[in-house]
């Protein structure tokens, strides 16, 4: 039990070095009586569950609390987290996200079973990593269409992912999972695009810009390009205007893509399209991405906005001179 800290305040500190010996140095399992620290103090709760938390973060192995306290188990809860313990937040997320247990599912057809879209929909909202890649080769035995898999399955599940972030019914980890899982789903669609060798019809460096970690729809635009006899050099995301230049003038493009996500990283065109063009770099810019408009690509002067990958490809060619 710990002794509190009201008669000896050097005791908090005593205690969690006891443990965190015991437990790191010794390997000894040990048990705390947490509360006796708050004792004397106005607003125990408050500070009982401070020490818990800090109990628990030097190896505490069990705790005598009141499990109704709501702050104990609100401290437990979040130390979970903070600390590794509880993947993804789903424990915390189940807690206090008023979405107890079940993982919302995407609205079907009353009755009827879903349908092979409605799957792959579902598997994106899931976060379902490990199972997607066999049923996008579910799909694709079926003889549905890449870009059906892919706009009508896939898509629709991370639309519907966005959604329900916008509306605070889910949360960051989760969409990450799906973020995670759409990856994996397009990395395998990817190999089924990969068409015969053709000649190359241009080189495309694709970036998405400093400040932004979004790149599910820059690597959608990279595959699709690919598929359709592009070179791409995919510079990845988070990419500063410097690098992007120095790397077109290196890799001799036709052409640089630019995605952004958000409304904070947009400006961030700007600066590139403009270090492009005050460095002298002979190439065609593009820009894309949820929040790029054809009005803002007009505005920052790039030479081809385009809203989805396909009409990437369309414009690109038309921009190069592409006949094929
Ligand atoms: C998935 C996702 C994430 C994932 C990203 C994972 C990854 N590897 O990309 C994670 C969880 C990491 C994430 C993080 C964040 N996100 Co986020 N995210 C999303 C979400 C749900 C989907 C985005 C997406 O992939 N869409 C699908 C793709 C296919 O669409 P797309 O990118 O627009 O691409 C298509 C076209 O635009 C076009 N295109 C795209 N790029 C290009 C380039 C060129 C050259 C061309 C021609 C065309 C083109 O072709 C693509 C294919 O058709 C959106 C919400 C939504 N519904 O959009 C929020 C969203 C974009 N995120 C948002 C925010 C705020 C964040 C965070 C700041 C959250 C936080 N508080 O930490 C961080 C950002 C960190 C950072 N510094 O970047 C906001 C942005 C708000 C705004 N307008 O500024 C959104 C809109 C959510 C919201 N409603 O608040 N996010």
């Amino acid at each position: 039990m710990a002794l509190t800290v009201s008669a000896e305040q050097d005791q908090a500190i005593e205690t969690l070095k006891a443990i965190r010996t015991l437990s790191q140095e010794m390997g000894i399992a040990t048990v705390l009586g947490v509360s006796n620290i708050s004792f004397g103090l106005p607003n125990r709760p408050l500070l009982s569950a401070t020490f818990f938390a800090m109990a628990l973060e030097a190896g505490l192995s069990a705790a005598i609390v009141n499990p109704k306290d709501s702050e104990m188990m609100g401290a437990f809860r979040s130390a979970m987290v903070l600390l590794g313990k509880d993947l993804r937040a789903e424990r915390y997320i189940d807690s206090y996200a008023g979405i107890v247990g079940a993982t919302p599912t995407i609205e079907t057809a009353s009755d009827s079973p879903a349908t092979m879209r409605e799957r792959l929909a579902q598997a994106i909202i899931d976060g379902d990593k490990d199972g997607v890649v066999t049923l996008v080769e579910e799909a694709l035995a079926d003889d549905l269409e890449i870009l059906a898999i892919s706009n009508e399955g896939l898509l629709a599940g991370l639309e519907e992912v966005g959604r329900r972030f916008g509306a605070n019914q889910i949360f960051l980890p989760q969409v990450l999972l799906s973020a995670d899982t759409m990856k994996t789903a397009f990395g395998r669609l990817k190999q089924e695009m990969k068409g015969s060798e053709m000649a190359s019809l241009g080189r495309i460096m694709m970036a998405t810009v400093e400040g932004d970690i979004h790149d599910i729809g820059k690597n959608i635009v990279c595959t699709l390009l690919e598929n359709y006899g592009f070179e791409v050099i995919d510079l990845g995301k988070n990419v500063t205007s410097a690098t992007i230049v120095k790397r077109a003038v290196e890799e001799d493009v036709d052409a640089v893509g630019l995605s952004a996500l958000m409304t904070t990283t947009l400006q961030q065109m700007q600066v590139t399209v403009d270090a492009l063009r005050d460095a002298g770099v002979k190439v065609f810019t593009m820009v894309g991405g949820a929040v790029v408009s054809q009005e803002y690509a007009d505005e920052i002067g790039a030479d081809l906005y385009a809203e989805d990958a396909l009409e990437a490809v369309d414009k690109i060619k038309k921009l190069l001179n592409v006949t094929k």
